[in-house]
């Protein structure tokens, strides 16, 4: 366990963690009242392998995301109140109310997105990095991405230019156990994520994700490499997510049990816990952080609800369209009102029936459940040891 820093970085770690945490819990209610739209992804749960990182930042470096980033941005110094504005898509949004959840964007504090396309960060990861190179800018690229991320194409392209041209990127892999509904080990060959990159001159680590101080340090030692000696490495921090892979997840794939054995040791209880037995902060203190964090949300949906929704002309605006092209049935066939949310409401019962029918667990409806797994960076791989969860007969029989 790294030491812990001084007390007001304490104070600021736990601060971010619990803001993110009272947002996203905030923005799963105000989707459940329909007033954020289209997809969304929460990470609550991962917030000290978020803050962690951003925390070994400075403030030049760049941070690109995947489409579950509403804490990153905010962990950055994007204000809340932008992200919330985005979900609802208001005006007033980090991307003027186009992007939503997967498309948070903040150019001023360097958050490059906030992106949908799984492991399509990593090659603008490396872009970003080649254009710090390019002109001379003293800036090191973060780049995070799922577990589900590492078996894409894009890694492997990304890690052979990134170590060939000495790029100042640094990888971190959120390796929450799931791509979806599939559990890494059913998705990826080699399980100990940390490894994948060796073979093209990237070498990794992993780390407790659920430990803000394990996070800090790793990333900031990712960072030095990337800046000082120009060599990208790949981080792996174990960390969970508490909610479904999106809001329209009925989460077949994994049991209840496995859920609370995680939240039971929460990386933003722990580390409150941590500081106020090492008398870095006062119970006192601790509440503070949870007080302000609330205040800050409810300004936040305030500020999102008096923000106006983008007007219907400025539709085509900041698109890539070929002009004789545009026309309305990219809205909606029938008329050129937006019809919103319609699609969306259809989506828990679209999802159960998906996982009902296989779609979400391999095409074994039937077969045995995932058992609960500890950490991995507390005990070993997954693959040493653990027999297989699915049995050979199932394994063999169903498509
Ligand atoms: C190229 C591509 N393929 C598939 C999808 C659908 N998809 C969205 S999220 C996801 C799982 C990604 O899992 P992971 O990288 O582990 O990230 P996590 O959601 O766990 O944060 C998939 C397959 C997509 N968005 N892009
Ligand atoms: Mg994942």
């Amino acid at each position: 366990m790294a030491d812990l820093p001084d007390a007001s970085t304490c104070y600021e770690l736990l601060a971010r963690m619990t803001l993110i945490r009272r947002f996203e819990e905030e923005a799963g209610r105000q989707y459940q009242r329909a007033k954020a739209g289209g997809f969304l992804h929460l990470a609550i749960g991962e917030e000290a392998t978020i803050v962690g990182t951003t925390s070994a930042m400075r403030e030049q470096d760049y941070l690109v995301g995947t489409y579950r980033t509403h804490g990153h941005a905010i962990a950055r110094g994007t204000e809340p109140k932008r992200v919330m504005a985005e979900l609802f898509g208001r005006v007033d949004g980090t991307s003027g109310g186009r992007g939503g959840s997967m498309h948070i964007f903040d150019r001023e504090k360097r958050f490059m997105g906030g992106y949908g396309i799984v492991g399509g960060n990593l090659p603008i990861a490396a872009g970003l990095a080649l254009s710090s190179e390019y002109k001379g800018e003293d800036a090191v690229t973060v780049c995070m991405f799922g577990d589900g991320a590492s078996n894409t194409g894009n890694f492997g392209e990304t890690m052979n230019l990134a170590a060939l041209w000495s790029l100042p990127v640094f990888f971190l892999v959120e390796n929450n156990l799931y791509g979806m509904g599939t559990s890494v080990e059913r998705h990826s060959a080699q399980t100990d994520l940390s490894k994948k990159a060796e073979g093209y001159g990237i070498s990794g680590e992993r780390i407790d994700g659920m430990d803000v101080t394990a996070v800090r340090e790793g990333v900031a030692e990712g960072i030095r490499q990337a800046r000082e000696e120009r060599r990208p490495t790949l981080l792996e921090a174990f960390t969970y997510r508490y909610r479904g892979h999106s809001a329209a997840d009925p989460e077949v794939y994994r049991e209840r049990e496995e859920v609370e054995e995680w939240q039971r040791k929460d990386p933003i209880e722990a580390f409150a816990q941590r500081c106020v037995d090492a008398d870095v902060l006062g119970e006192r203190e601790v509440q503070e952080v949870r007080d302000k964090a609330d205040e800050q949300v409810k300004a936040a949906v305030e500020f999102a609800e008096a923000s106006p929704e983008p007007a219907l002309d400025s539709l085509y605006e900041s698109l890539y369209v070929v002009e004789q092209e545009a026309g309305w049935y990219a809205v909606d066939e029938r008329s050129p009102e937006p019809h919103r949310g319609e699609r969306e409401e259809e989506m828990p019962r679209a999802a159960r029936e998906l996982a009902e029918a296989g779609a979400a667990y391999g095409g074994q409806p039937d077969g045995p459940r995932p058992q609960a797994r500890p950490n991995p960076a507390e005990q070993g791989d997954a693959q040493e040891g653990v027999e297989p969860e699915v049995s050979a007969e199932v394994e063999e029989g169903e498509d």
